[in-house]
């Protein structure tokens, strides 16, 4: 059993503990109030095997019970966790997602154990100390963003880290799908995005100064209905998933498999495979109305994959906007007259222009764009929001300009880059972001007025994978930076500099036997490293 003061993320206000316990055990019920949704089957199956225990459902006024309830006078998110003599442990939730939050805080009080996937402890006794927990996030969006482009990441790994999530109270995971290195989601109309475009031939092993790769396959992709599964299996821990499909830069995977997407009158398109190596990419889609038709398909089935109403944010998607290579369209006359034709300035502009269209695409059909801050460049789409990930400036700007926007700089939350500046960290890229970097992350800009940083919906940790082959080198970048992330999206922290770095320590040691005890091949706060 845990104390209330080493939960993380950390919540808005304790009474107690007291001196006194309620007990769960064999016969303790669920007994949840209609509409509470789908926290009752969660507790019953990852609370009830962790802990050896039925938690059958009981009636609303049984006594020794865990009880699930909605109290509109809550915030939507927002829950009450009371445990008190004679009434068991009460769950009140402003909304069927602040109950699941509430279940989330209930099982760090229980402890390691009920972390786990089968009882390690048969008949032991689960008791929880007398307080009352009074709990609400300061962010609605609360993001991790995974790259299962770079490398895949089968499906059973994403709905790991969709657990994961959820015990950090995280509810958006930015899904990316789509890369120069490959494409990792099933369309039907175009086959060949996958049968080609989820495939390199080689694997590269070497980094920067000494590159070499081995004739090794990699890839992998998700069915249709991987996809749904995925997307359904969040929805019931209150996480939308928002996808992106990154154009029209990092899109090389989508070029090898349709050749007639690239700039075919600057170069020979039918050449290019799927990418094996890092960094930026010249291939660009070409700006033809072709392209936009074969986007306007793809993103016909992304929205059939991903309905709007999944979870809060769910009608947002993701359209990558990064890190548009304009080499090419400089030196094509397809391009060239596409930007006469449309009285654009320049190669920023048609970059707009490209991302205009999906906006009014995606808005005609109910639904929200989102893109990386490189989409300000030339004009933003009324409607769109940004994700800022070159520092505060885009966020400022976007927010400034009444966009709606998510802060990720990579000066403090990209979890590809190294968490200490020893040279002997296994995954060897970037600069350094420690476990402190990433605590002290202020996501509101100070320059903002109070009403311009209204547009700040909340912040993401992004895990980039290059350089990560496997769940394990994936765990060890993203924990325990995430645990950190999780709090500065979640809890009411003061100005970085008066952040209590060393009480988040102290919580993290109990954090660290919940990781333990969910297999969590997290970066040790003292080493030894794993790979070394
Ligand atoms: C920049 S962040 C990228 C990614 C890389 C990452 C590596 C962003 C929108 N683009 O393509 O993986 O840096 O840190």
């Amino acid at each position: 059993m845990t104390s209330p003061t080493e939960l993380i993320p950390a919540p808005r206000a304790v009474e107690g503990p007291g001196r006194g316990t309620v007990p769960l055990t064999g016969d303790t019920a669920l007994c949840a109030a209609p509409g509470t949704g789908g926290t009752e089957r969660w507790l019953r199956t990852t609370l009830g095997p962790a802990l050896g225990l039925p938690l059958r459902p009981g009636p609303e006024d049984a006594r020794d019970c865990v009880r699930l309830r909605l109290d509109d006078a809550l915030e939507p998110e927002a829950y009450r966790l009371a445990v008190v003599a004679d009434r068991g442990v009460e769950i009140t939730g402003g909304s069927p997602a602040g109950v699941f939050w509430g279940a989330q805080t209930l099982r760090q009080l229980l402890g390691p154990d009920a972390f786990r996937k089968a009882p390690v402890r048969p008949g032991e006794k689960y008791r929880v100390p007398h307080q009352v927990i009074e709990d609400g996030p300061r962010f609605r969006w609360r993001g991790f963003m995974l790259d299962v482009a770079r490398h895949f990441m089968p499906k059973d790994g994403v709905l790991r880290y969709l657990d994961l999530m959820a015990a950090h109270k995280l509810n958006v995971f930015h899904f990316h799908l789509t890369d120069d290195q490959g494409w990792r989601v099933e369309i039907k109309r175009y086959p060949r995005l996958t049968e080609v475009g989820s495939w390199r031939a080689r694997t590269k092993i070497g980094h920067r100064a000494s590159p070499l790769w081995e004739d090794k396959p990699h890839g992998g992709y998700y069915t249709q209905d991987d996809i749904r599964e995925i997307v359904a299996y969040a929805a019931e821990r209150h996480i939308a998933v928002v996808p992106e499909i990154d154009v029209p830069g990092h899109s090389q995977a989508a070029i090898a498999a349709y050749p007639e997407l690239g700039n075919t009158d600057v170069i020979d398109t039918s050449a290019l495979t799927v990418w094996d190596t890092w960094g930026i990419n010249p291939n660009v889609l070409a700006p033809t109305d072709d392209t936009l038709r074969f986007y306007e398909g793809v993103f016909e089935e992304v929205l059939g994959l991903f309905p709007a109403h999944a979870a809060e944010f769910s009608a947002f998607v993701h359209v990558g906007g990064d890190e548009c290579p304009k080499g090419q369209w400089r030196r094509s006359a397809t391009a060239q007259a596409r930007i006469a034709e449309l009285g654009l300035r320049d190669e920023d502009g048609l970059q707009s222009w490209f991302i205009g269209h999906f906006d009014a695409w995606l808005s005609a059909r109910g639904r929200r764009l989102i893109g990386w801050d490189e989409i300000l460049e030339g004009g933003l789409a009324a409607g769109a929001a940004v994700s800022s990930w070159r520092g505060y400036a885009g966020g400022v700007a976007a927010a400034r300009a009444g966009h709606d926007v998510v802060m990720c700089p990579e000066q403090q939350v990209y979890l590809d880059h190294r968490q200490d500046a020893g040279v002997d960290e296994p995954v060897p890229i970037g600069w350094v972001r420690t476990l402190e970097d990433v605590y002290r992350f202020e996501p509101v800009p100070p320059e903002l007025t109070p009403e311009e940083a209204r547009h700040v919906l909340g912040t993401q940790a992004n895990v980039w994978t290059e350089v990560m082959e496997d769940h394990a080198r994936v765990d060890y970048q993203t924990f325990p930076r995430l645990a950190a992330l999780a709090e500065v999206a979640w809890s009411d922290l003061p100005a970085p500099e008066e952040r209590d770095f060393a009480d988040f320590q102290r919580r993290m040691a109990a954090h660290y036997r919940r990781l333990d005890a969910l297999g969590v091949a997290y970066r040790p706060p003292t080493g030894p490293l794993p790979w070394q």
